[in-house]
């Protein structure tokens, strides 16, 4: 039932209104657009809220099915925007429940007195863009138009119910009800036939309180979903006396956390725990009853690698079936096609122990798929089922659905939303659209929005769009529109972002799968909350970037370009380090530098086990050196490759690259044996490669001593470790031995050129600067050496060298002598391979289990490791997502000789 509280004659008696003039339209009168309507009003601009709802409440007006209540704990899932009204409310519960939601809303109405500028149970039917009045033209459903400057849409990402598609519902004589579009008045199930069709968030809420009425309640299953137990009561007491503690710092680690919740990230990898650990962490978050919690602080790679989410998933899978009696159930309950998290899980109170009870069925809809429904009964391939009562839990048009339901939307030149998103929606931050001037949306795909704290994003958003108005205002501007460059550079940016997570590899309504025919693709941003705010921030900081801005009398603006260029996880990286303000290295001495470097290591996520790590000692040409042994964990005999670590030919040793070592050895199956050469100014040129060439001679000649297989073996090194790898081919060339079957170069130094344009283009910034390697130029070698082969392999020799891989970062200063090497190589007929890695920087590919967008970068590299040693293909390989990053690699000699 509707609260008094929420009622709104005031705003119905409005609602026959005609042709109305404002600054503002906005389309919804939930969360944002009482939010967006409260800002507005404040700034000066004349504003009308449309909604085709009765009140306010937006999602909460219409979701009033039994048991519907927020999964968010409620103290974060409030408008934070004014701390009176923070003050003013308390919630009664943990998790509140629909009509305790929609009270608040209604509240926070009453208090704005917000009901006199919204016009109820009036939908948004079109919009057209009028080029010459520069304004938008919204005409409604009740015959009313709205003339407004701006247009934004506040229609919420599940608001558009999906239909069944399921042959003869229209037949069904029963009573039939959507989750999405509840009636006002109680249902009653009691004594009745109930069909629940769909387990998603909605029917896992719905099902347990159904039935505890139902005479029978049959269950419609087409996939499993994981449900979490949501221990819902009174809010826990650590969450108050933490906001209470200090609720300003509270809220604002929620706006720039990931999800919009202020839990800290876990910093612990599942490998690093046992397995009573993992189950104690496990447990732990069980009984605490919090989606984000559990989603994010039980290992740091629960929801990046599909590994450390596998241990997540079956311990959930467990506690499914010590809770469900009966096995077969409790193994069609269990999900089994898409990671935790990857697809919405479902916070719930007595799901599992629901099918206990002898009234509940579940109908596994993979081995009977409904045939039709016809008018007291629903029919599956193996039986029939008499109900009553239909229940249609069946999801939403997500993220795209309510947008697209305004038909048109005639953006510039007539072009319709529905046309130019055919293939999927396309935006510049999830706010706006190119060729859709004035028009904002709040959630809008493309925004972190439904992988957020909504409440937490709704403020963000309305507060730069209402912060972006005023500043147009002050500055004489009347326009805004996103330009293509812009938009197509956040598209990059969200796929690039997509690569993080394992949103990805499941089919879900985040991608679009759950409606047919939809367009597929990862829809909201997965890149976080924080990141997200600091993204749109810098926006505005950087001249609006990426947006166009006219207005009468003033001249045009437009600061055009991508907002980032980055790989996501990059960019936090550099962020990071930029917020440390860390000395350059080169200012640091010798000393200062390797115990900086040796700091930086000890504080870097622990590699992952392998096989067998041992430590020995190698005789090179002078002496002993220190080797360090990676050996993968499967039977041996194992190909060798030679490894050379990176650090200005100054710093690092037979350790320094060890979670990258680790890592290879892991995808490749293949000992990685790192030499510890001598380093500068001790040992300047050429010890180093003449360390590196010993080394490998020696290692060669031992190969079957170190458990490798007699014959060739390879070279890899990163940065002066890939100058040493790629010198050695040339000196193993020449000096008659050993065989070595491929060389893989990752960023490598091949020349004492520095005026390439990647020298100066990432000269700064970017970690590796262009004067660290001045520094290490100088300490290494002496100006009249450099020219020599030996430190510059790009003027040696090239013909018949082993196969190369040359990997290449766009953010390096080493990038373009990188890319000059392997088109040379390519030019001298050696066959070679190139990853031009985009957005990503010189330590991209070390920095394992941080830079996540470098794995398929080493998983690519790993293949071509393997197909050096004449070995099959691994498996397992593409599920990490080797395959974008893949049309990046392409032959260099086709390059060079077409
Ligand atoms: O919708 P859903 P929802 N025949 O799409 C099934 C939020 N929310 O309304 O997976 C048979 O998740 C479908 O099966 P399948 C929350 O973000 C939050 O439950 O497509 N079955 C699936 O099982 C949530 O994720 C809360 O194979 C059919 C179900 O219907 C989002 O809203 C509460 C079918 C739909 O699940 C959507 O949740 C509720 C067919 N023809 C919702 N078509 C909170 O707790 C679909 N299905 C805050």
């Amino acid at each position: 039932m509707p609260s008094p509280t929420v009622a709104a004659p005031a705003a119905e008696a409005r609602s026959a209104g005609t042709a109305n003039m404002v600054d503002v339209a906005v389309v919804g009168a939930g969360f944002a657009g009482l939010y967006l309507l409260h800002r507005l009003r404040k700034a000066g601009f004349t504003t009308v809220v449309l909604d085709e709802a009765g009140d306010v409440g937006g999602t909460w007006y219409w979701n009033r099915y039994p048991g519907a209540r927020c999964d968010i704990q409620t103290v974060d899932y409030s408008y934070t925007f004014d701390p009176e009204l923070e003050k003013a409310w308390t919630w009664s519960e943990k998790y509140a429940a629909q009509p305790e939601i929609l009270r608040y809303l209604g509240f926070v109405a009453d208090r704005y007195d917000l009901r006199r500028d919204i016009r109820f149970r009036t939908k948004v039917t079109a919009a057209t863009w009028d080029q010459t009045a520069e304004r938008w033209l919204l005409t409604t459903d009740n015959g009313s138009t709205v003339s407004c400057r701006y247009y934004i849409m506040a229609t919420g990402c599940l608001s558009s119910p999906k239909p069944p598609e399921i042959d003869g519902v229209k037949d069904f004589k029963g009573e039939i009800c959507f989750t999405g579009r509840w009636p006002h008045e109680d249902i009653a199930f009691a004594g009745k036939r109930v069909a629940v069709i769909g387990t998603g968030s909605s029917g896992i809420q719905a099902i347990p309180l159904i039935a505890e009425q139902a005479a029978h309640l049959t269950v419609f299953q087409r996939t499993p979903n994981f449900a979490l137990p949501a221990h819902n009561g009174p809010t826990p007491p650590d969450r108050i006396a933490l906001l209470e503690s200090d609720r300003v710092g509270y809220r604002e680690q929620a706006r720039w956390s990931l999800s919009g919740v202020p839990w800290q990230r876990e910093t612990v990898f599942s490998w690093q725990l046992n397995d009573a650990e993992r189950r104690e962490r496990f447990e732990k978050a069980w009984a605490r009853g919090d989606l984000v919690y559990t989603l994010s602080r039980l290992w740091a790679d629960q929801a990046v690698d599909v590994d450390g989410n596998k241990l997540v998933a079956d311990l959930i899978r467990e506690k499914i079936r010590a809770i469900v009696k009966d096995p077969e159930t409790a193994e069609a309950l269990s999900p089994h096609d898409h990671p935790v998290g990857a697809k919405r899980p479902c916070l719930d109170t007595n799901y599992y122990t629901t099918y206990n009870r002898p009234n509940v069925t579940l109908v596994n809809l993979r081995q009977e798929p409904i045939k039709s429904i016809a008018a007291s009964a629903i029919t599956t391939s193996k039986r029939t089922f008499d109900v009553d009562v239909i229940v249609f839990a069946t999801g939403f048009d997500a993220m795209t659905g309510a947008i697209m339901a305004v038909h048109p939307i005639a953006g510039r030149d007539g072009k319709s939303l529905s046309d130019v998103w055919a293939n999927g929606p396309k935006t510049y931050l999830g706010l706006t659209v190119a060729g859709f001037p004035n028009l904002f949306m709040v959630t809008g795909p493309g925004s972190p929005s439904v992988l957020s704290n909504m409440v937490v994003s709704i403020e963000q958003h309305v507060d730069w769009i209402v912060d972006r108005l005023i500043a147009m205002r002050e500055a004489g501007f009347t326009t805004i529109e996103a330009t293509e460059t812009a938009q197509a550079g956040w598209t990059r940016h969200l796929a690039d972002c997509s690569m993080v997570t394992l949103h990805r590899l499941a089919n879900t309504w985040y991608t679009g799968a759950n409606v047919p025919g939809k367009a597929q693709g990862v829809m909201p941003y997965t890149g976080g909350v924080g990141p997200y705010r600091g993204i749109c921030n810098e926006v505005a900081s950087r001249g609006m970037l990426g947006l166009k801005l006219s207005g009468p009398g003033v001249p045009d603006q437009c600061n055009d370009g991508e907002i980032v260029r980055l790989q996501p996880d990059v960019r936090l990286v550099l962020n990071m380090m930029a917020d440390m303000k860390l000395p350059p290295i080169e200012s640091l001495g010798t000393h200062g530098a390797r115990a900086f470097s040796a700091q930086l290591s000890a504080s870097r996520p622990a590699g992952r086990p392998v096989g067998e790590v041992v430590d020995g000692t190698l005789f090179g040409s002078d002496g002993p050196l220190p080797y360090r042994l990676y050996r993968p964990a499967t039977p041996g005999p194992h190909p060798i490759v030679v490894y050379f670590h990176g650090g200005g030919w100054v710093l690092g040793d037979q350790q320094s690259d060890d979670p990258f070592c680790r890592d290879m050895c892991r995808r490749s199956g293949m000992i990685f044996v790192s030499v510890g050469y001598r380093h500068a100014p001790e040992h300047r040129f050429p010890t180093a490669v003449e360390d590196g060439y010993a080394a490998t001679r020696w290692i060669a000649e031992h190969a079957a001593e170190l458990g490798g297989t007699p014959g060739p073996v390879m070279v890899a090194g990163w940065s002066a470790g890939g100058n040493i790898a790629a010198v050695t081919c040339q000196l193993a060339r020449d000096r008659g031995g050993p065989p070595i079957a491929g060389q893989l170069l990752i960023c490598p130094v091949t020349d004492c050129i520095f005026d390439r344009p990647s020298y100066n283009e990432n000269a700064t910034g970017y970690f590796l600067t262009r004067s660290l390697m001045y520094w290490f130029w100088d300490i290494y070698c002496s100006p009249a050496d450099r020219t020599d082969p030996r430190v510059s392999p790009l003027r040696g020799k090239l013909a018949g060298l082993p196969p190369a891989f040359v990997a290449t970062c766009e953010f390096d200063p080493l990038r373009d002598e990188g890319i000059a090497y392997a088109e040379a190589l390519g030019a001298a007929g050696v066959p070679v391979e190139q990853l031009m890695a985009r957005g990503h920087f010189h330590a991209s590919f070390t920095m394992v289990d941080v830079v996540i967008t470098a794995v398929s970068g080493r998983a690519t590299m790993a293949e071509a490791l393997r197909r050096f040693a004449g070995l099959p293909q691994a498996r397992g390989q593409s599920e990490e997502g080797a395959r974008p990053d893949r049309k990046a690699a392409r032959p260099a000699a086709r390059a060079a000789s077409g």
